[in-house]
């Protein structure tokens, strides 16, 4: 490095030059000083090999954790795990030995992605039985398919409907049959009426909080159709002995399969605020063209035989326009009935259907 009279610049010159560059913000090249390019000058060969494992792992974690074949371009990806989540996950373990069994509730529209993979390791070997819950959204030949399901891996299950009450009777039954041998033994040394206790888990928004108010004739537990309502484990008394605790609705901190987020997504399982509703609409149109129902054609008065190749966007077009929905200059306003698209399939206007059936053996 020459200085501006030819010669070598000293050691204490270059260093305070570099520290002018760096308080005017510049480099020699006249470039924004940064930490990093100064590094990087230092070695080009390792700053390419940083910058490349950068985009890696930013790659990564934008990348959809599942190689799934049946995700397109509408896909995003979705993941939803607040803090209250893991909070909750300790406090249904500290809690267990405070209980006699588990009710896991699942969602009968999903009764495989409804199911939290932790929940075998967090919950050890306590008895339990499977409520299908929401079974008047589903579609009851599938529901009967996946009870079978469940009988066959030794697990009780029972369909249950918060809304009519359906069900409600048969969950003291089946708790008192899985809790048989310990309601001997208590029995045998006397205590005749021993009350039994039982902790409801699932994930948000599955109806934990509406099937003990169902169940215990109260409206005490806080109901709400959106997912995180109840947010503290608490306890309620019922008829026949039993006390059942309501906990807060927990998911897990990756889905392996984006599917799984996604068909939680559409029955209201996550938090809708942080997804693009549009793009998640536009996944369950694509469902719908692939598996039509005809409430779902005969609602939108739709041609079942064009839909099928329609691109998803342009049926979201003719659903908007079908329903007035318009923006000015006569556009469809496809926001708008992305919202209304969801809404009707949760509340299964567009048929009652079930997104997984069990694999035929
Ligand atoms: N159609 C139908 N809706 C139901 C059923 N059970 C619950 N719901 C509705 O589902 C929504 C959520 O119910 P909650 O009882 O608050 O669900 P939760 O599991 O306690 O939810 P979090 O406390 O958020 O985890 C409410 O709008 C309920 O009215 C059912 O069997 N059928
Ligand atoms: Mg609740």
């Amino acid at each position: 490095m020459k200085n501006t009279k030819g010669g070598i610049k000293g050691k204490r010159q270059r260093y305070a030059d570099k520290n002018k560059q760096k308080s005017q913000g510049r480099t020699q090249n006249g470039k924004p000083y940064s930490k990093q390019s100064d590094r990087n000058r230092q070695n080009p060969k390792s700053a390419a090999l940083r910058a490349e494992k950068t985009a890696q792992k930013k790659a990564k974690k934008m990348r959809a954790p599942s190689a799934n074949t049946n995700l397109s371009q509408n896909s995003q990806y979705i993941q939803w795990f607040p803090g209250h989540m893991t909070r909750t996950k300790r406090q249904i373990q500290s809690d267990l030995k405070l209980v006699d069994a588990v009710a896991e509730i699942i969602d009968a529209r999903l009764p495989l992605s409804s199911r939290n993979p932790d929940l075998p390791s967090l919950l050890g070997d306590k008895p339990r039985i499977v409520l299908m819950n929401k079974c008047d959204l589903a579609d009851p030949k599938a529901t009967k398919q996946w009870i079978e399901y469940f009988r066959k891996q030794g697990l009780k299950a029972i369909e249950l409907d918060c809304k009519s009450g359906r069900g409600m009777n048969n969950f003291v039954t089946v708790i008192r049959e899985v809790l048989s041998d310990k309601i001997e033994k208590w029995e045998a040394r006397g205590m005749k009426n021993h009350s039994l206790r039982v902790m409801i888990v699932g994930i948000p928004n599955v109806g934990k909080s509406s099937f003990i108010n169902r169940i215990s004739k109260t409206t005490k537990a806080k109901v709400e159709d959106r997912p995180g309502v109840t947010r503290g484990n608490q306890w309620f008394t019922i008829d026949k002995n039993i006390e059942l605790l309501d906990t807060p609705g927990v998911l897990w901190p990756r889905f392996d399969d984006q599917l799984v987020g996604e068909r939680l997504a559409f029955t209201g399982a996550v938090k809708d605020q942080i997804m693009d509703t549009e793009q998640l609409s536009l996944r369950l149109l694509e469902y719908l063209q692939k598996n039509p129902n005809p409430d779902f054609i005969n609602r939108f008065e739709l041609d079942g035989d064009k839909i099928t190749d329609m691109p998803p966007h342009e049926l979201l077009e003719v659903i908007a326009k079908k329903r007035g929905m318009l923006v000015s200059g006569g556009e469809a306003d496809c926001e708008r009935a992305a919202v209304m698209v969801l809404d009707e399939f949760r509340a299964a206007k567009l048929g009652r259907i079930t997104l997984e059936l069990p694999k035929k053996e």
